[in-house]
């Protein structure tokens, strides 16, 4: 179990099921984490403490999932100075074009790192999270480098269609 956690926050309830990929991932990487379902509009102070005690509590990175308008993650990282990576939730307006460019577009000097839509983005957002943390910690670089592996291994062993 390494010593750095990550924060997965999330602009609603309605986003768990996509950002379940997130700590689906941390799990399996055995990374401990913490879940909330905050608002940048709805509940703007409690998202401000949250994300602003995460660094001296030994947090690594955020995960920040919203859809719409998505300000989410561009709250959170002007809150913390740790890397804060942003999953545009799936909407009806191109499938989350919407969310997609409320996350992606911030203002120099306040980066996001933003991923695809959706559970898709959650996921990669969590390995994303898993590979920072490597970088200062052998057996996390490990695992991740051995899921990699892992991975080509299992596609190479499909890759014959005919
Ligand atoms: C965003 O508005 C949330 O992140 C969610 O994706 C979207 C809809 O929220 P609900 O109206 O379902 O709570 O802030």
């Amino acid at each position: 179990m390494t010593q750095f956690k990550v924060a997965i926050i999330m602009g609603s309830r309605s986003d768990l099921e996509a950002m379940q990929e997130a700590s689906d991932v941390l799990e399996q990487f055995g990374v401990e984490y913490e879940m909330r379902a905050l608002s940048a509009h709805r509940t703007p102070a409690t998202v401000q403490e949250f994300i602003g005690g995460l660094a001296e509590r030994g947090f690594a990175a955020v995960i920040a999932g919203a859809g719409g308008a998505a300000h989410l993650a561009g709250v959170c990282a002007s809150h913390t100075h740790l890397p804060v990576i942003g999953v545009p939730m799936r909407t009806s307006m191109a499938g989350g074009l919407d969310s997609l460019l409320s996350t992606v577009q911030m203002p120099r000097g306040i980066p996001v790192a933003t991923t695809a839509t959706g559970g898709s983005g959650a996921y990669n957002a969590a390995l994303l999270a898993v590979s920072m943390i490597a970088l200062s910690d052998a057996e996390m670089r490990e695992k991740y480098v051995a899921f990699r592996a892992a991975q080509t291994e299992k596609v190479l062993a499909q890759s014959v269609i005919r």
